[in-house]
């Protein structure tokens, strides 16, 4: 694989990347194995119609060691075919994603990434964003949880970057780190990691000066996740896994063992719920439960001791209710500068999506919108043709009774004599 030359300096780059060299990390044991069994039945179940759908899918399943040579295959497959195709322009954070999927745990897959020039356009990718915070007033192409992912990549798979740009962007201050006033722990967390390899990144001869930022980021961002700790999860259940993944490299949290026990607790109490259904929620929590990170995507030990899950082919989780269809009626309200409501029918059980469909279907003016297809389900572009725009940092935010929801309009189940809003904003 690597000049042998390398195999020293490597060698110990991969000692200091092993996280429990660092800190202690929570990991399930083999008595609780079962409880993960429904994140890796959504996986192994799910329908993955396109490569950028199946991204964060092929990266667990490698780095976990789930042997499925059929799935990571397929996956494999459709990533290089879209990347081949170049059809669609992938943004930063998909191309490190493939990467690091790709890449994960020493496989064929390292000549198509050599072959295909990924790490030299990711380069460029990550230049773009640059280019574009200071054309566009700070803010990026895309966003800063895919700035990480990029830099992530770039750090593991020996790409090239400025230790000076990496240490004037990822400022704790940076306002990409905030959607409104909130703290985005997802960001943060992805930020650790890429932060933390930089880091440990002894091919770089980085100055005292940078180094000694570098550390106090890492730090400050592991507070600012800390910050949002509530019983047990870090911001919402769909950012634990990754906030884990990145105390595990920063932090002494989980030598509590308390702290563990509460998180599991939480994240056993939410599997058994269902609430990890779509394929990219488990595959982005498994992980940490598993006591892995990113960082050990190039670790020799990657995918090594696999664990033996009993799968089934049943699609885990979501109960059907058995009870007669029955109608219920939401009041539904698109608001700009001025508020249009409406109120609408629709079965119980809808998502938050149906209601826009009907409401669309009274008065296709008002209440017209577009979305996309993405991993987490559809993503809302635009309401009465206005669009959202990453340079402007505006989107369509989506509420419940004046409450921001934490899942997506495909996913949100709705209930009789909800107020439901979408809200042109800024984040
Ligand atoms: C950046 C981001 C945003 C940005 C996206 C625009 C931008 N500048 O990039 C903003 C702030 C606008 C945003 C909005 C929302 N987001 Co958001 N977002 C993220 C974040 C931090 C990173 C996404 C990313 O770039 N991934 C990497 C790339 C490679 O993957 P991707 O799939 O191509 O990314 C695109 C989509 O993910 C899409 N997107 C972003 N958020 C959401 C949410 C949903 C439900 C969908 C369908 C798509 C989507 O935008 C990304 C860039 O184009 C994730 C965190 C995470 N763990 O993934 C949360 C996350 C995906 N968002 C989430 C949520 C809930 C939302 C909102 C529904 C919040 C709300 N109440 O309005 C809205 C979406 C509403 C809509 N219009 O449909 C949740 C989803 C949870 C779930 N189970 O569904 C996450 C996991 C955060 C969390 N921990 O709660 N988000
Ligand atoms: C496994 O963890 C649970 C709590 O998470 C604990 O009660 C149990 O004793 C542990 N079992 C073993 C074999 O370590
Ligand atoms: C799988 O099922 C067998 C038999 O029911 C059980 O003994 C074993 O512990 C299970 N494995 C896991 C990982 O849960
Ligand atoms: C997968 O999705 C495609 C496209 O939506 C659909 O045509 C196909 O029937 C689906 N396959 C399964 C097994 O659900
Ligand atoms: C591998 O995944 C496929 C679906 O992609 C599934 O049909 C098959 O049963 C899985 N095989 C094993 C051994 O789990
Ligand atoms: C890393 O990249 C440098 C050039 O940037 C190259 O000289 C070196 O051989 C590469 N090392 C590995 C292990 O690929
Ligand atoms: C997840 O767990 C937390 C804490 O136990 C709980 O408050 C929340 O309602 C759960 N969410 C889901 C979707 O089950
Ligand atoms: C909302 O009103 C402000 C001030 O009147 C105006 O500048 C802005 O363009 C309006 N926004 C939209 C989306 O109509
Ligand atoms: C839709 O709403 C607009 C603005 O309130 C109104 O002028 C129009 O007549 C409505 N269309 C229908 C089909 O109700």
């Amino acid at each position: 694989m690597r000049p042998s030359g390398q195999l020293p300096l490597t060698g110990l780059l991969f000692f200091s990347l092993i996280p429990s060299q660092l800190c202690q990390i929570c990991v399930v044991n083999e008595t609780n194995f079962w409880r993960l069994e429904p994140l890796i039945n959504t996986m192994l179940n799910a329908n993955y119609t396109k490569g950028t759908l199946g991204l964060n899918v092929l990266l667990t399943l490698r780095l976990v060691g789930i042997k499925n040579q059929s799935l990571e295959q397929q996956l494999s497959q459709q990533i290089k075919e879209d990347i081949n195709s170049g059809e669609m322009e992938l943004t930063s954070g998909e191309l490190a994603l493939g990467i690091l999927g790709l890449g994960a745990c020493e496989n064929q897959d390292e000549e198509f990434i050599r072959g295909a020039r990924l790490v030299s356009k990711l380069e460029a990718k990550f230049q773009a964003e640059i280019q574009n915070m200071e054309a566009h007033d700070g803010n990026p192409l895309t966003n800063y949880y895919q700035l990480s992912l990029a830099l992530l990549a770039l750090c593991l798979f020996n790409g090239s970057y400025s230790v000076t740009s990496v240490t004037c962007y990822f400022t704790p201050e940076n306002k990409n780190y905030y959607f409104g006033d909130q703290f985005s722990v997802d960001t943060g967390a992805m930020a650790v990691l890429a932060l933390t390899c930089v880091q440990k990144n002894t091919q770089k001869n980085m100055d005292m000066n940078a180094e000694g930022k570098i550390s106090n980021y890492v730090a400050s961002l592991a507070n600012k996740i800390q910050a949002e700790r509530k019983q047990g999860l870090f911001g919402n259940i769909f950012s634990t896994g990754e906030a884990m993944q990145a105390l595990f490299v920063s932090s002494d949290y989980y030598k509590n063992e308390a702290n563990c026990r509460e998180t599991l607790r939480a994240v056993f109490d939410n599997i058994s719920r269902g609430a990890f259904y779509l394929p990219i929620t488990a595959a982005q929590i498994l992980p940490a439960l598993m006591g892995k990170t990113y960082l050990d995507v190039t670790n020799p030990s990657c995918g090594l001791n696999p664990v033996k899950f009993n799968t089934s082919t049943e699609k885990p989780g979501t109960v059907t209710p058995t009870t007669a269809p029955l109608n219920i009626l939401v009041k539904y309200s698109v608001r700009i500068n001025k508020t249009s409501h409406t109120e609408v029918t629709v079965r119980k059980g809808s998502v938050f999506l149906d209601v826009m469909k009907a409401a669309q279907e009274k008065n296709e003016t008002l209440f017209r919108f577009t979305v996309e297809e993405t991993s987490w389900g559809p993503y809302i572009t635009s309401v009465q043709g206005i669009k959202a725009s990453n340079n402007d940092r505006t989107y369509w935010k989506l509420l419940s009774n004046g409450q921001p929801l934490s899942q997506g309009a495909g996913s949100h189940v709705v209930q009789n004599g909800d107020n439901l809003e979408v809200r042109w904003s800024k984040y």
